[in-house]
């Protein structure tokens, strides 16, 4: 027989492609196409088993999907700015751009090793100033449009990397990458106003088929939110606060103001009086807090008087304004009209200060609420008192009645508020696209002119130096201004990475393109992404800028889709079990394992916690870095290949679940593949060309494989679709020791090769060359299965039969017999048949057991059952799904079953007999029902 060779064939497949040009594509309006997406790495060097499983789940899609006719675009490429390499850069003098490449390259030789049908000449880079060039033209179409904008506002500020961070990217008061405490500051820095798109970014999420929670964390982050502004006029000051409110119903218990402590208008009320200093002091206080915590609901709220008064906009009152902790600033006003009476925080807040509490809404039930006697906030909904011409009305009727008398006087009415700030795009690194702005002393700030892009970063950028290393780089710096030909300065700010992975899967159907950011017609042909796939720690950041840059581009007219991924996918994590403590909570630390490196060796029998002394128990965790458990697929692929890493990794669990890897998992999954490549190359001893009866079973078998693997493959369920695959290849095997049909045996072994072609195409490639086809199985068709051998008759027919074998089997166990002497199998008096169909579509009905009894006595030629009736209908009720009535009568279920003896007796590995129940005297006959056969084994 033929050995497998996992290494030879995998790279001798992988040349012959590659040869071949098999996975270049190019646009064919003649084809329906497929655009099949992984979200392209940032390489940091190897590749992971996070990677291996995105890019294996990708693989597999893209393969399945031109096996069906598709013309298939996959890519891949580099999200290649970023802070690692820079930092890389200052530690070790290297150049990032040396790094950067040394890592795609490595990053690429794993990929290619993999064995990814990925059409490489569409690579696409982010360091290459073709294409980072595009993000200075978008850039300056955004400038022109007035959708970029500079302003100085309080910005996150990374000390960790020393640069500033959109909102997006600070997760808990914390940088997204490195983990710093982020602090805020007032710096002058470029946005893009987002904001504008809000309304379509968040009515656009109905229709895509993505995960439902990553839906709501985009609906949350957006965070539209209807209610009114109401301006209240600041006494003694030109200023007017239009605060935003989602409970105008309350307007006239307003007893206060509450600003943010860092509004810069607070600064300015206190100036040069009594209240300066306190005021200072508080800010500092508030600036020192963690800005989450701060509004959380538990944190004590503070404040200062500023000394100044807010005039109420319906009926004049005079109310003091304070400074707080728990007001956002960048949300509404950042300024709060303060209800005690009916608003928890500002409950709190008045008591706290000794200020008045005024009910004005009054609960449904009569009874009267007094602000003093109060013990917390009323919150819910009731009828408006002391207000004015509104007392007495519903508050929630309240609440548009009162916008609308706001606007009447010019001092407000109904608006939509979003908690999503625009996106702050200016960072102050080297490893970016440099943002193409000049600042000249006499014109102010001047665009680059379009055909002078792109700005190149410089190479002689110094690392090391305290701030941006472009700021000490002269050659960048200066320029002269294209307005007015003076010595100017350029703007040092890079773009934020993210910026880069907004567009990259546009710029994939065109990769080669001058004059353009990509190609109308390619796009058009090719966009949207029909499926991609990726992290779930994507989920606002890059999957909301996608969005927003996908419309944008639109607008600009270079094409004329709305959203940039139609499906969503995100895979599960890649764990691996490892030593924990439940006492001290924690997982073995790196550092204790002598090499540094867990490995899994670690003895678990006598080996203690070394903090608490305590045993560990093993449990799943993260691949990580920190933890040293890391597994690298090289490892993997020099062990078994290519194909054993990808058929593990598809078979440990279905894409979105999460899965432990596990060595042992490999080796048998390799075993697994062994077997079938084994029985694939097989040739029976002896074979037939007639037509048996029992070939029935393997035609259902073949065409339920090729059924249910199609439509597991498409939903994406790819473990099961496997699991299908690999009992079906038991189901073969069985066959094959039966004399089996020499052609449809021959079809069965190309149908695996077909089904598992996605999954481990160098394998399949090598067998189904070894069939003696020419290459390539990637391009052969998928199979359709043939509803003559699988519909739903013939399915219950041959689901009646795998219960038979089931039963036995689970019998065997139960009594404990290996190698039973006979079965007998005993088929159903007929009698059965009508009393379960009638059952059956009873309970269907909702008839209960009673009903069902009553039914089943009234009927004269039942009666004598009346005890069989009653445990029948008591199974039958409890678990009505599992039944069902395959044949007509006793007869045909008997002719079914005697007909396939030889095959049950193969499968069951002993002598059967079939017995009519009528004609049985075996004390167990009375317990068959139409396609669950009463057993006896002996
Ligand atoms: C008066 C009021 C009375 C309020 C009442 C609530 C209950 P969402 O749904 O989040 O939009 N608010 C407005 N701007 C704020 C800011 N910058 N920082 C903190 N809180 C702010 O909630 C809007 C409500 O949050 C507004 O309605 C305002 O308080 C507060 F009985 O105004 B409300
Ligand atoms: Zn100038």
């Amino acid at each position: 027989m033929v050995e497998y060779k996992p290494q030879e064939i995998e790279l001798g497949w992988q040349k012959k492609w590659e040869e071949a040009k098999i996975f270049e594509v190019e646009k064919d309006p003649s084809k329906k196409k497929f655009y099949c997406l992984e979200m392209y790495p940032y390489p940091s060097g190897k590749m992971h088993m996070g990677h291996l499983r995105n890019y294996t789940i990708g693989d597999t899609l893209a393969r399945f999907k031109r096996m069906n006719g598709f013309n298939v675009l996959y890519p891949m490429g580099y999200d290649s700015f970023g802070l690692p390499a820079e930092i890389a850069a200052i530690k070790q003098g290297t150049h990032p751009e040396i790094t950067t490449r040394k890592n795609i390259a490595s990053i690429k030789e794993n990929q290619k090793r993999i064995g990814y049908s990925y059409d490489w000449r569409r690579e696409v880079s982010s360091i290459e100033k073709d294409y980072y060039r595009w993000n200075q033209w978008i850039f300056l179409k955004m400038y022109e449009k007035g959708l970029a904008y500079r302003k100085e506002s309080l910005v996150n500020w990374c000390p960790g990397c020393t640069s500033v961070l959109a909102n997006e990217q600070v997760i808990n008061g914390k940088c997204w990458r490195c983990s710093s405490d982020v602090n805020p500051k007032f710096l002058s820095q470029w946005f893009y106003k987002i904001r504008e798109y809000a309304d379509e970014l968040l009515q656009g999420l109905d229709d895509l088929e993505w995960p439902e929670k990553v839906k709501t964390m985009q609906r949350n982050w957006i965070g539209r939110s209807e209610g009114t502004v109401a301006d209240f006029a600041v006494e003694g000051t030109d200023k007017t606060l239009s605060i935003f409110t989602t409970r105008v119903d309350t307007i006239f218990g307003v007893t206060f103001m509450t600003m943010a402590a860092e509004h810069p208008w607070c600064k300015e009320f206190v100036k040069d009086t009594e209240y300066e200093a306190e005021y200072l002091e508080f800010y500092e206080e508030v600036m020192e807090q963690d800005r989450y915590k701060r509004m959380a609901d538990e944190t004590e709220k503070k404040g200062v008087f500023l000394g100044k008064y807010a005039i109420n906009p319906l009926n004049g009152d005079k109310i003091p304004i304070y400074a707080g902790n728990f007001v956002i600033y960048g949300y509404g006003a950042g300024a709060v009209m303060a209800v005690p009476a009916h608003d928890q925080r500002d409950f709190e807040f008045a008591k706290k200060y000794g200020i008045p509490i005024k009910v004005v809404i009054q609960p449904f039930d009569g009874f009267v609420l007094e602000g003093e006697k109060m013990s917390r906030a009323f919150i819910e909904d009731g009828v408006l008192d002391k207000s004015e011409d509104f007392s007495g009305v519903e508050n929630r009727v309240a609440i548009d009645r009162i916008a609308e008398k706001l606007k009447e006087i010019g001092k407000g009415g109904k608006t939509t508020n979003y908690k999503i700030r625009d996106w702050l795009v200016s960072r102050q690194r080297y490893w970016g696209t440099p943002i193409p702005m000049i600042f000249c002393d006499e014109c102010g700030v001047v665009p680059v002119p379009i055909d002078q892009l792109p700005v190149e970063l410089p190479q002689d950028a110094v690392f090391g130096k305290t701030g941006n290393p472009l700021e000490h780089s002269e050659s960048f710096m200066n320029v002269s201004c294209p307005k007015c030909g003076k010595a100017a300065r350029r703007e040092s700010d890079t773009m934020d990475t993210f910026v880069d992975s907004s567009w990259y899967f546009l710029k994939y159907t065109s990769p080669k393109l001058g004059d353009v950011p990509f190609n109308k017609e390619d796009v058009e042909y090719w966009g949207p992404v029909d499926q991609y796939i990726g992290g779930i720690e994507h989920a606002i950041l890059h999957l909301l800028y996608a969005r927003f840059f996908t419309k944008i581009t639109r607008d600009f007219g270079l094409h004329s889709f709305n959203e940039p991924f139609k499906a969503l996918l995100t895979q599960g994590m890649v764990n691996l079990p490892h030593p924990y403590c439940e006492s001290c909570n924690k997982f073995l630390p790196k550092s204790y394992n002598k090499e540094g490196n867990w490995t899994g060796e670690y003895n678990m029998e006598t080996e203690t916690c070394n903090t608490c002394g305590s045993k560990y128990i093993l449990k799943s965790a993260k691949m990580s870095k920190s933890l040293g458990n890391t597994i690298s697929p090289q490892r993997i692929v020099e062990e078994f290949g290519a194909d054993t890493a990808r058929f593990f990794i598809m078979h440990a669990a279905n894409p979105v679940k999460e899965m432990d890897w596990s060595d042992a998992g490999c080796s048998a999954d390799n075993r697994i593949m062994l077997k079938i490549w084994d029985l694939v190359n097989d040739i029976p001893i002896s074979t037939r060309d007639s037509v048996d009866v029992y070939d029935g079973y393997i035609q259902y078998r073949l065409h339920r494989m090729i059924r249910n693997v199609t439509e597991l493959y498409q939903t994406m369920l790819i473990r099961d679709a496997l699991n299908e695959i690999i009992g079906f290849a038991d189901v073969l095997r069985k066959y094959c020791e039966m004399v089996p049909n020499k052609q449809l045996f021959g079809q069965c072994q190309e149908t695996l090769i077909l089904m598992l072609a996605p999954i481990v195409p160098h394998m399949c490639e090598e067998l189904w060359h070894l069939k003696g086809h020419d290459p390539y199985v990637s391009l052969c068709k998928w199979p359709a299965f043939d509803s003559q051998y699988i519909n739903e008759s013939i399915e219950l027919r041959w689901q009646c039969y795998e219960n038979v074998l089931d039963d036995v089997k689970n019998i065997q166990k139960l009594i404990k017999i290996e190698v039973p002497k006979e079965i007998q199998i005993i088929i159903a008096d007929s009698w059965k048949n009508q009393f379960t169909e009638e059952t059956l579509s009873m309970i269907k009905d909702g008839k209960n057991f009673g009903d069902l009894m009553k039914n089943a006595m009234s009927k004269p030629d039942l009666k004598r059952y009346g005890k069989q009736i009653k445990g029948f209908l008591g199974r039958i009720s409890k678990n009505p799904g599992k039944f069902s009535v395959p044949f007509p009568n006793q007869e045909e279920e008997y002719a079914f079953f005697t007909e396939n003896l030889a095959l049950l007796e193969n499968d069951l590995g002993t002598k059967i007999i079939i017995v009519k129940e009528t004609n049985s005297d075996n004390k167990k006959k009375d317990q068959a029902l139409p396609g669950k056969p009463a057993l006896s084994i002996k």
